[in-house]
């Protein structure tokens, strides 16, 4: 009798966990057919996309990649095309992993985007040494050029869209000081060092002229001094005929953001269209870190308010994305992984940044974001 029970109570735990999931259960995943979809919903005003990695898109039948499929239509790979993967011996290039990728775009009908050509982080070294001592400005300058055009005219008219630079404005001084503008300097003399920032959009442009090219940053949303520095690095450089496209907002934001300030300092970026006209500003890694960026001493609480402030960031970033749109200089917006489980930010404490839960099932605050498109 007793074991009659158990096998009733087991029964019954399986029958409630296959409801909770919608019956359709792969793994610990839930996958949605009934779902709304999120690029659909915004598709007359940007696409919508995340980062994703290999292992999420192997499969067409696993849930992570039905649920891909069915809610974005851009992606990026969150590491598999940053130098270190792509080249990490001078003479060598590992593109099996960015080939499949693009593959699976083009089959899907989604935009990808390529993250990225040059970054002080997740490079490596080779590029900035010469037998044992330092390279010098001129080797630096060849290799970005050979690196650059490599990789972007291999995927010519293939990936519409590169973060040719990352993160090279500093927080507090004009430039981010990096090997990349130690070791390249002012090389032309014309008083500023972004030559080898120069560099890599020159060659990005010469190996496929279609191609939108981005310089990517950081709180470029919440710092008004880092956008003013964007503003005045990005001028500059266009009035010297370098070919940047737009201004990547990665947009690692905090539960909570002061709303007029976000738009003011959108406002200053779009500013630089008297200098290019056609300038356009994509939102690249967003998500909303649930501890904001202090150490934080304990696991963040979802009480109610904690998740209606959740919601209403969301909802509040996804407004003004709109509003940008409405005023074409916005088109896409990536957010920073799939789901809850597998972001970045899950880093000493549970995280919970994304839209989706790593369960794969679509938040409250998902739900409120869609319900934005009348
Ligand atoms: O999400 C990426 C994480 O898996 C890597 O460990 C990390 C290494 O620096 O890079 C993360 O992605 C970064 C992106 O490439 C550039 N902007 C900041 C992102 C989060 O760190």
């Amino acid at each position: 009798m007793k074991n009659f029970s158990r096998i009733i109570l087991a029964a019954a735990a399986c029958a409630v966990l296959l409801c909770s999931c919608g019956g359709q259960t792969r793994g610990q995943f839930a996958y949605d057919e009934e779902a709304p979809s999120i690029c659909e919903a915004f598709k007359d005003y940007f696409r919508v996309g995340a980062a994703v990695n290999s292992w999420d898109i192997e499969d067409p039948e696993s849930p992570q990649c039905k649920t891909i499929l069915k809610q974005f239509n851009t992606l990026t790979l969150e590491n598999e095309s940053k130098p270190e993967n792509l080249h990490p011996e001078e003479n060598k290039y590992y593109f099996d992993k960015f080939d499949e990728f693009v593959d699976f775009c083009e089959e899907n009908d989604i935009t990808p985007r390529g993250h990225t050509l040059i970054w002080h982080s997740q490079c490596p070294d080779w590029f900035f040494r010469d037998g044992g001592g330092d390279a010098s400005a001129e080797l630096v300058l060849e290799r970005i050029k050979d690196h650059v055009t490599t990789i972007v005219s291999r995927y010519k008219g293939r990936v519409k869209t590169w973060d040719v630079v990352n993160e090279v404005i500093g927080d507090d001084g004009q430039l981010r000081f990096s090997e990349w503008s130690r070791l390249v300097g002012d090389y032309d003399g014309d008083g500023d060092n972004f030559d080898f920032i120069e560099a890599a959009f020159k060659a990005a442009r010469e190996a496929d002229p279609d191609a939108r090219l981005i310089i990517n940053d950081y709180s470029l949303e919440s710092s008004s001094s880092k956008a003013i520095r964007m503003y005045n690095a990005v001028k500059k450089m266009l009035e010297d005929g370098t070919p940047i496209d737009g201004v990547g907002f990665q947009m690692h934001i905090g539960n909570g953001i002061d709303y007029e300030a976000m738009k003011e300092n959108f406002k200053i970026i779009s500013r630089l269209r008297e200098v290019n006209p056609d300038l356009i500003i994509e939102v690249t890694e967003l998500d909303v870190n649930c501890y904001g960026w202090n150490e934080a001493p304990a696991d963040v609480e979802l009480t109610k308010d904690f998740l209606k402030q959740f919601s209403t960031t969301y909802t509040d970033v996804y407004k003004l994305l709109m509003e940008l749109s409405d005023e074409g200089i916005l088109d896409s917006v990536v957010m920073w992984g799939l789901h809850d489980g597998v972001s970045w930010l899950n880093n000493g404490h549970k995280n919970y940044p994304m839209l989706i839960d790593s369960d794969l099932k679509l938040k409250d605050a998902y739900y409120d974001v869609i319900a934005l498109v009348k």
